[in-house]
């Protein structure tokens, strides 16, 4: 396959040897994180500004093996900026998920200790730097807006597009359209100014320690049947402890935090 990493506990490729082919996975600025809100320091100056959440857009997803992403066809894409980033300009490059098998897990990131069934990451790259490839070779390469995804009784309907095109293709390597144009910010929380922002990690190989973590505070309801679309994605090899090859959990374990501190827009 493409990725020579995979999500299974015990293979020499697995989660817990990504570091050996990729050095930074054994790096010491490591995401994901727990954020332990009673270290959190309180910086009301931190503001994000996400440009072209309400344009909507010809979009489509793909399986890549191990998650499902999101592209955007048409241009202008979205933006970010904001003090939170130190006023550099972002543009939206893709966006994509991570969850587990079941709904006790499935988030990279928890806040104290509290894991959600899924984790959805928006991903932009520091504009200047031309693209996401040439982006990931500096340190303030790419911001990334994490949001947490929580169960709810009933389906959200802002995400039955996505979630639509996600089961027309789950196959390895499939690539489908949604049924109808979105916007980004029908996939967001209402409120996007809480948010906790520390210096991290891709959290998948080769882990570059590019990230500017954009947490928001507040999650967004999706219902069991439609994170059930997700874990039915399937991937390019059979896992050895569930037999399948189902694309069944894609959540990376917890790094420390070490000297780093996380800053909340919010108290
Ligand atoms: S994350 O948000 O920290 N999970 C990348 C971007 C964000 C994150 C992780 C990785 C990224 O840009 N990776 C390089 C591109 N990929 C993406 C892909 O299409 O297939 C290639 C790769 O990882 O090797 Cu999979
Ligand atoms: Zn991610």
């Amino acid at each position: 396959g493409i990725h020579s990493w995979n999500y299974e506990d015990e293979d020499t490729k697995g989660v817990f040897r990504w570091g050996d082919q990729y050095p930074e996975c054994d790096g010491l600025n490591q995401s994901p994180i727990d954020i332990e809100t009673a270290r959190v320091q309180v910086n009301r100056d931190l503001t994000v500004e996400i440009g072209g959440l309400d344009e909507t857009h010809e979009t489509w997803i793909r399986n890549n093996g191990h998650t499902a992403q999101l592209g955007l066809l048409d241009s202008p894409k979205p933006n970010l900026t904001g003090t939170a980033v130190n006023g550099k300009l972002y543009e939206f490059a893709q966006l994509h998920f991570h969850w587990g098998e079941k709904s006790d897990r499935g988030s990279e990131h928890s806040v104290d200790s509290v894991f959600y069934p899924a984790e959805m990451h928006m991903v932009f790259y520091r504009k200047q730097y031309g693209d996401i490839e040439t982006a990931v070779k500096y340190k303030d390469g790419l911001a990334v807006v994490g949001v947490f995804l929580q169960n709810s009784k009933t389906n959200n309907p802002n995400y039955d597009p996505l979630i639509y095109a996600v089961r027309q293709a789950p196959d390895y390597k499939a690539k489908s359209f949604l049924p109808s144009e979105i916007t980004l910010r029908q996939l967001l929380p209402r409120n996007t100014q809480k948010f906790y922002r520390y210096s991290g990690s891709l959290t998948t190989p080769p882990c570059d320690e590019i990230v500017t973590w954009i947490l928001l505070a507040d999650p967004v309801e999706i219902g069991e049947q439609q994170l059930e679309v997700f874990r039915h994605e399937r991937t390019n090899y059979v896992s050895m402890r569930s037999g399948s090859n189902r694309i069944d959990h894609n959540y990376r374990y917890q790094a420390p935090i070490n000297r780093r501190i996380v800053e909340s827009s919010f108290n």
